[in-house]
């Protein structure tokens, strides 16, 4: 094989939306991915494994030309279910109409998608294909052929790198730039479990929901699937502090547990032992890096660039907004170094603030939402986004119903959490807010929102 051209590694969602807008500009495009084409095993084969899709992820895809199709099988999640142990539950809307949810969305079915958008575009897709060594002078890559063993070197014009957290690229890149990779484990992991429709069909609980089991420390989430199903997901430290996972030997532990810990959960999952024992316990990390190109030749993106933990639903998103920025700053430099120095500027610090805004957020999910400091601020947000429209925007709305760039979010959510910790401080009610100050300060120390970022496209 020669000439010149893109090769991306990975098939995954950052490298089908980005083979596709590629393709689309007219470049030639091949992408290389390790696993088999998972569309030959029909839509519905494997598990259920969903994804919330927030308004940033959405709009990438809308530029795209695919919101329409991702949204027709897609379950809209309004706000958090919350369960507390042995108390009534509660819900607590995300935003501030229907309008404002994210989307619950079918993995596969989504990667299925790019994928045949991709290659109606042009791009040529080599399942089977692993990236092993690269040759950066000569730039030749080795590609295996997993189903013989068999390797061959390919001529690159530019290698594009979406292999995930463990990016074979980014290893090979390590003695060609200064990437100082840094990863930071997380000391809880999870395991997913299931949740089936009812023997009818069915949802079992709240269809439009995001639920939480939030215990202090770790919790239990379920997101809803189009077919009645839920994916439920433990998150629990690996060992130490009890309850962890290590100290769970046993399918009957672990029932015990549950039925302790999480009695109505666990009459949700007839299946509850099988699943335990059959999945597996993953981990969690941040991964950082100094650098994320080599000057024209490589760029990472999405998980291979920048891991996250996930407890703000982002790691998608955020992928999805690098391939936007990536196709666009291709097209405006000639220069490609100049593209992947600009993406790498203008992406890092925003990777970096989610990064931070999702490890929070764990801490938010299992705790939090059960302190009445942590309410009484909560309502008195919810107020003052209603008073200043597009100006006071909470966090959380920032970042899943806008596009504002998450290090701006990060920012603008620092000061205004500083502004509602000072209001609220040594108070029982929002009655004894004075509004009228906040007001005052708002007005005088936060700018609106630029429109481009709050608008919901279309
Ligand atoms: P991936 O989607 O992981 O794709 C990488 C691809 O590269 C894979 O297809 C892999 O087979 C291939 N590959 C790897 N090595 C090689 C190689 N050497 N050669 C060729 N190909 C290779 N994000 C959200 O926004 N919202 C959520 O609700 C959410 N939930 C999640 C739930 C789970 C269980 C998990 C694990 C993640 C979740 N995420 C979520 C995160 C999200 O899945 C990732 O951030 C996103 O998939 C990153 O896209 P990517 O293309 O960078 O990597
Ligand atoms: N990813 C999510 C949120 C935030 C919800 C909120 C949280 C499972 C491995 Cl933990 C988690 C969120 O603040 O109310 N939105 O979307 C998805 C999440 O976890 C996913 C399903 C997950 C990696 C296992």
């Amino acid at each position: 094989m020669s000439a010149r051209r893109h090769v991306i590694i990975g098939a995954g969602l950052a490298g089908a939306l980005l083979a596709l807008l590629l393709a689309r500009r007219g470049h030639r495009v091949d992408v290389f991915e390790r696993r088999p084409d998972q569309r030959l095993r029909g839509y519905e084969g494997g598990r259920s494994i969903n994804l919330a899709l927030a308004r940033r992820g959405l709009s990438v895809l809308e530029g795209a030309g695919l919101g329409d199709a991702v949204l027709r099988r897609a379950v809209a999640m309004r706000g958090r279910q919350v369960h507390p142990l042995g108390a009534e539950g509660s819900f607590l809307p995300y935003g501030r109409s229907d309008a404002e949810c994210i989307w619950s969305v079918h993995r596969g079915r989504l990667n299925h998608l790019l994928l045949d958008a991709a290659e109606a575009a042009g791009a040529r897709v080599h399942f089977h294909h692993r990236l092993g060594l690269v040759d950066f002078d000569a730039r030749r890559a080795e590609i295996i052929d997993d189903r013989d063993r068999r390797m061959r070197w390919i001529d690159f014009d530019a290698l594009l790198g979406a292999d995930g957290a463990g990016s074979a690229l980014r290893n090979a890149m390590q003695g060609h730039a200064d990437l100082h990779p840094e990863t930071a484990p997380l000391d809880h992991g999870y395991k997913e479990l299931e949740i089936p429709p009812l023997p009818g069909g069915g949802f079992r609980i709240e269809r439009d929901a995001l639920h939480i089991w939030p215990r202090g420390g770790y919790m239990l989430i379920a997101l809803p699937n189009t077919e009645g199903t839920f994916t439920a997901t433990l998150f629990l430290p690996h060992k130490g502090r009890m309850p962890n996972f290590e100290d769970i030997e046993t399918a009957a532990q672990a029932r015990a547990f549950f039925q302790h810990t999480f009695p109505d959960a666990l009459a949700l999952m007839p299946a509850f032992e099988e699943a335990w024992i059959s999945h597996p316990t993953s981990s969690l990390a941040t991964l950082r890096l100094r650098h994320w190109h080599v000057d024209s030749r490589a760029v990472l993106m999405g998980d291979a660039a920048h891991a996250m933990v996930p407890f703000h639903g982002q790691g998608m998103n955020c992928a999805f907004e690098d391939v936007a920025a990536l196709d666009r700053l291709l097209a405006l430099h000639g220069d490609r170094a100049e593209a992947f120095a600009a993406f790498e500027a203008e992406r890092k610090p925003n990777a970096e603030a989610i990064q931070a805004m999702a490890l929070e957020n764990y801490v938010e999910m299992r705790d939090s939402v059960d302190d009445p400091a942590w309410r009484l601020q909560r309502a008195l947000e919810l107020q003052l986004a209603e008073r200043h429209p597009g100006r006071f925007v909470p966090r959380y709305s920032m970042v899943s119903f806008t596009r504002t760039p998450y290090a701006v979010a990060f920012e603008r959510g620092r000061w205004q959490r500083t502004l509602l910790a000072d209001a609220t401080r040594g108070l029982g009610a929002l009655e004894e807010v004075d509004l009228g100050a906040l007001d005052a300060r708002i007005t005088a120390e936060l700018a609106p929102l630029p429109v481009e970022w709050l608008e919901t496209a279309r």
